[in-house]
């Protein structure tokens, strides 16, 4: 058992500042009131405790209390993606058969047509609010949120994150990190994926500040890390090169009392790297997914630049080994353990094991350097990132083979610019479509960031002599 983190946190240091948000800011208190003011509502509402239930909302202070409120009832999170399509929100609430989708007012229209209860944030505030106390200790083993990334299938999976998956996340980032008397933490990347959720996890923990932002703006980042109000922040590949041109345009510097940016949930150019640490900006790379409940390995400080390109080693509860190789320097595939990883999935993948003989494998590659550290060499089968989105082929291929004309499909990424990585479609078509019609398909039953940039239709996709779909030769076709 551990303590219920928010009743603990508001106990400790009850006048700290929570979180800031627009011009308010709230105390651990404020927080803990707001949190059981909402947890109240839900039960009127007919939420129980350890519900499961469905958020919908872009990053707010009223996200971050509807959040508390759920921690209080020790429901099950099912953070939903705002980027998804109708038809993708509708398989994931469908799989993780929710008992109520918690949605901000703006976005309710957006949600599919169901038959579960959908109560827009604003019906939540307004409702009476019932006896309800919180329980003063949690189970580790339970599961707090659930997040779903992308499949070699084509089917997202929802991946269990727990109390316990959560905490020992937050404790070992600390033991890497350290931390300084006045800390805020700058939250630009969406709540709803593990690199935003376990900010706001290692804040209530760490009992530091967090600075929600509901959209990274690289001009107010900018302003913050020059004038010093924040102290670190999680970036993306893309995210990060808009910080660093908006400062190199201004010819201005991160201020001193800046600490780390952590860049993961992809690999980081060293040249983004090199030009961060010219403005000041120290970053820790940083190797991560949503089984492990955000980061597993990352760069020390004292390392950034000596190994730069390097992930860094396992934070101090976790491990790391590369499947089937002895010496350093020889790539196969990234297994990681830890009290970080995920328990399992839910829904339809409910029976797949997240561990193969104690060991997650990852589906990446990469290799151990003769001092241990980690270099992440490939991305698992086929995985297309796109500005920090995760996105399988497969899901893409399902969409276009779903119509009418098109026979055969096929998807693989292509280098962008402003991306990093965008898809690709190529299809063998049984009727009259073209492109223009494909995209306006793909569009309907896509995340935008999931429409292929170009579709081209050809004769023939490459396949070997099983007849498996060779999507590393499809760029060739274009
Ligand atoms: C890069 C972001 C900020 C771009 O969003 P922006 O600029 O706000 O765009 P919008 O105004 O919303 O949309 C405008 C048009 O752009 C399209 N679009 C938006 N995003 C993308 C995209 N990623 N790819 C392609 N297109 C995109 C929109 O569709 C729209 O187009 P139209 O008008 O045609 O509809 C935004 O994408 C962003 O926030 N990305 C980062 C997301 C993220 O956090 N990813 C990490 C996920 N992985 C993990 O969580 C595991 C790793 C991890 O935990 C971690 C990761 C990083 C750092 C630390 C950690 C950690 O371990 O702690
Ligand atoms: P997600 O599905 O959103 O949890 O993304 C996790 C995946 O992002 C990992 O399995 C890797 O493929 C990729 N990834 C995360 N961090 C890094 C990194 N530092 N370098 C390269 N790839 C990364
Ligand atoms: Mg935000
Ligand atoms: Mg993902
Ligand atoms: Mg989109």
């Amino acid at each position: 058992m551990v303590p219920n983190w928010i009743i603990q946190r508001a106990s400790l240091t009850p006048n700290r500042i929570a979180l800031r948000f627009q011009d308010k800011s709230w105390t651990y208190q404020e927080l803990n009131e707001q949190s059981l003011l909402i947890a109240k509502q839900l039960v009127s509402l007919g939420i129980m405790r350890g519900d499961r239930i469905a958020l919908y909302a872009s990053s707010t202070a009223e996200l971050i209390f509807m959040i508390g409120g759920c921690m209080h009832l020790q429901c099950e999170m099912v953070m939903l993606n705002l980027r998804l399509s109708k038809t993708e929100l509708a398989y994931q609430i469908e799989d993780a058969r929710v008992s109520a989708i918690l949605a901000e007012d703006s976005l309710v229209d957006k949600l599919p047509s169901s038959d579960t209860r959908i109560y827009a944030f604003t019906d939540i505030f307004a409702s009476e609010g019932k006896g309800f106390s919180p329980s003063s200790e949690w189970n580790e083993s339970d599961t707090m949120t659930i997040m779903y990334t992308s499949g070699t299938t084509g089917f997202p999976k929802g991946v269990r994150q727990t109390v316990g998956n959560h905490l020992s996340s937050a404790t070992s980032s600390l033991y890497n990190t350290g931390l300084l008397k006045e800390e805020a933490w700058l939250c630009t990347v969406p709540l709803f994926h593990i690199s935003g959720f376990s900010m706001f996890c290692k804040c209530i923990l760490h009992g530091v500040e967090l600075v929600l932002y509901t959209k990274f703006d690289a001009k107010k980042v900018a302003d913050q890390l020059v004038e010093g109000s924040v102290t670190r922040m999680s970036v993306v590949s893309v995210t990060l090169a808009r910080i660093i041109e908006e400062l190199e345009n201004r010819g201005e510097r991160a201020s001193e009392r800046f600490q780390t940016m952590l860049a993961g949930g992809g690999p980081v150019p060293i040249d983004y790297l090199e030009r961060a640490a010219e403005l000041g900006i120290e970053i820790a790379q940083t190797y991560g997914m949503t089984e492990t409940a955000s980061q597993t390995t990352t760069l020390s400080s004292e390392d950034a630049m000596r190994k730069i390109g390097s992930a860094g080693k396992p934070l101090f509860f976790n491990q790391i080994s590369i499947e089937g190789v002895s010496k350093p320097f020889e790539e196969g595939e990234i297994l990681i353990r830890g009290p970080h990883v995920t328990p399992g999935y839910i829904g339809r993948f409910k029976e797949k094991s997240a561990l193969q003989e104690g060991w997650l494998h990852s589906g990446d590659i990469g290799y151990l350097d003769d001092e241990g550290y980690l270099f992440v060499v490939d991305r698992r089968a086929d995985l297309i990132i796109s500005g920090g989105e995760n996105i399988y082929p497969a899901e893409i291929e399902n969409a276009l083979i779903s119509h009418p004309a098109v026979r055969e499909a096929g998807v693989c990424g292509v280098e962008d610019e402003k991306w990093g990585q965008v898809p690709y479609g190529f299809v063998v078509t049984k009727g009259n479509i073209d492109e223009e019609d494909l995209l306006i398909y793909c569009k309907e039953h896509l995340a935008g960031y999931k429409v292929p940039k170009r579709i081209f239709i050809v004769k023939d996709l490459p396949r070997n002599g099983a007849n498996k779909l060779l999507r590393r030769e499809l760029p060739k076709l274009i």
